[in-house]
């Protein structure tokens, strides 16, 4: 007899980005559509960069290329194609008249200087766990520019500070492909169907627990770490978290996110300011956090406050869940304080 109940077999296919986009388009401050449409263009993008990453075993896109990007860090070969494709997707697409990638040192300019927005991006974050088959991710910020419609975009529109981005969301290129994007009204997750070719909707309103188990850093360093945060480990350790660190921020940042927990990468000797990139890692991560009721600091203000004055500079990134980021913060006051 067939027991299969066809309905379940029948289900729809699910809400698709680009119909997600357009529904809540209205919601945009600026509802013209270009904004729908740049995060269109981010998303074509991810989906080739996603056919890439899946076939880089096969075809030897893995390894380095033998070539340093701006940070001096080795560029794997698909680092050099994500900042290809994603240059490209938004020079084809016409809504950004400019970007910066934390591949190149200076801005990229589109030739759209009608763009009414610029994108800071990292392409493929974590790129050099690729050889290994760990996840990766893209993190992308925009700004509506403040220059001119018309002229050439400057460093002031890529300066503004993290409170000004319109938008920020990154991809994680795991066990599956979502993209995860907020525009200021509350994160939404798309997994890719690639039988379809679509982002579907999976994760709806995204909203963190307050609080969490999970604690995530590089331990390896724990003996260069200011003494509170030594301390605040010690706590969790006290207190029998799970430690989980995959090195590569995208997936320990979703881990985070849905499960609750926190992300802790302080100033270093070898990174004293820091390791992770202020203008495209820790303000759209930032911006996705507090959107989704995380909080994130520097470990003396929110992320968002942080005033830029480079591009490419870093910042200690603390971010989690309220409960925890809380008490790591009375740590390190409790030191200001014994210091004062
Ligand atoms: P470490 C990858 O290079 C990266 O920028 C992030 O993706 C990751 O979280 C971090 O660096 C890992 O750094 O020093 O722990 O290897």
């Amino acid at each position: 007899m067939d027991t299969t109940n066809h309905h379940t077999l029948a289900l729809p296919v699910g809400v698709t980005l680009d119909r997600y986009i357009m529904t809540r388009q209205t919601a945009f401050a600026y509802a013209t559509g270009e904004l729908s449409q740049l995060l269109r263009d981010i998303a074509l993008a991810s989906k080739i960069i996603h056919r890439e990453v899946n076939r880089a075993g096969l075809i030897d896109l893995t390894g380095n290329m033998g070539l340093q990007n701006v940070q001096g860090e080795s560029q794997q070969k698909l680092d050099v194609i994500a900042n290809i494709r994603f240059t490209r997707a938004l020079k084809n697409g016409g809504e950004a008249c400019a970007l910066i990638s934390e591949e190149e040192e200076e801005i990229i300019y589109t030739g759209n200087n009608q763009g009414k927005y610029v994108v800071a991006i990292d392409p493929l974050d974590g790129s050099s766990n690729i050889d290994v088959n760990v996840s990766i991710g893209t993190i992308f910020s925009i700004y509506r520019r403040v220059t001119p419609i018309g002229t050439l975009a400057a460093r002031e529109d890529f300066l503004q500070g993290g409170q000004e981005q319109v938008a920020a969301g990154y991809i994680l290129y795991g066990s599956s492909t979502i993209l995860v994007y907020t525009t200021g009204s509350g994160v939404n997750g798309f997994t890719y169907d690639y039988s379809l070719g679509e982002f579907i909707l999976s994760h709806p309103d995204i909203k963190s627990p307050e609080d969490g188990v999970i604690y995530s850093c590089n331990e390896g360093n724990l003996n260069e770490y200011a003494p509170p945060i030594q301390q605040y480990v010690a706590d969790c350790r006290q207190r029998q978290y799970s430690a989980r660190y995959i090195g590569s921020l995208v997936a320990d940042f979703h881990r985070n996110l849905l499960q609750g927990g926190i992300y802790l990468y302080p100033a270093t000797r070898k990174n004293p300011d820091g390791k992770l990139r202020l203008l495209y890692e820790c303000y759209p991560l930032a911006f996705i956090a507090e959107q989704a009721g995380c909080k994130i600091s520097d470990g003396t203000q929110s992320i968002l406050d942080i005033v830029p004055t480079d591009f490419h500079q870093r910042s200690p990134l603390f971010m989690g869940a309220p409960r925890m980021i809380k008490r790591l913060l009375s740590y390190l006051q409790q030191k200001n304080h014994t210091d004062s």
